[in-house]
């Protein structure tokens, strides 16, 4: 025990000497200037141009025309498999599938011409997934399930005789209102 009374009190004076010699030399006004700095610093931090859009930013300046990546501007709100990577286009269903009867519309600003489309989501019915599609999940404007009427997770398929999902497709309905 009196060893670490001994001990701490020796720690203790060598902090109180060490900081009192620090004091001496830096002086109050160095000290404030430097606590100045800081403080403007630390305040001016948040105004400093973040990129704050994360994913749909990093999509939007890549503006990529491959239209078997989910970064192509007509996917931004679709959630499903690429019909156009599973032997359909981005428009049309492939062979031995149908458009489903009901859809999911999105809003997409098309970089190019820097204007909102209207995208209507169908589901191509009838036939079943292929393993190798690629499947997106980017669903822009959605909301959970319980925002019934705004929300993406469904199989569009639901009207169609044939029910069974194979792949999305996205066709421009117009430009949107500004
Ligand atoms: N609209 C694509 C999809 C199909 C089945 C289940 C969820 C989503």
């Amino acid at each position: 025990m009196k060893l670490f009374n001994k001990l701490f009190g020796a720690m203790d004076s060598f902090s109180e000497t060490r900081l009192r010699k620090s004091a001496r030399n830096i002086g109050r006004r160095h000290f404030l200037a430097k606590t100045g700095v800081l403080l403007v610093g630390t305040g001016v931090m948040p105004l400093l141009p973040f990129n704050r859009g994360m994913s749909s930013a990093y999509a939007a300046e890549k503006a990529t025309t491959d239209d078997t990546d989910c970064s192509y501007w007509r996917y931004c709100a679709l959630d499903g498999n690429l019909c156009s990577s599973s032997g359909g286009t981005v428009t049309t269903c492939p062979a031995g599938s149908e458009a489903s009867k009901v859809s999911w519309v999105g809003t997409c600003l098309n970089p190019h011409d820097n204007k909102n489309y209207l995208v209507s989501y169908n589901d191509c019915c009838g036939k079943a997934t292929v393993s190798n599609s690629v499947n997106c999940f980017t669903s822009q404007g959605e909301r959970p399930g319980y925002r019934m009427g705004l929300h993406n997770d469904i199989n569009w398929c639901m009207a169609n005789t044939n029910k069974g999902y194979y792949c999305t497709v996205a066709t421009l309905v117009g430009i949107a209102n500004e």
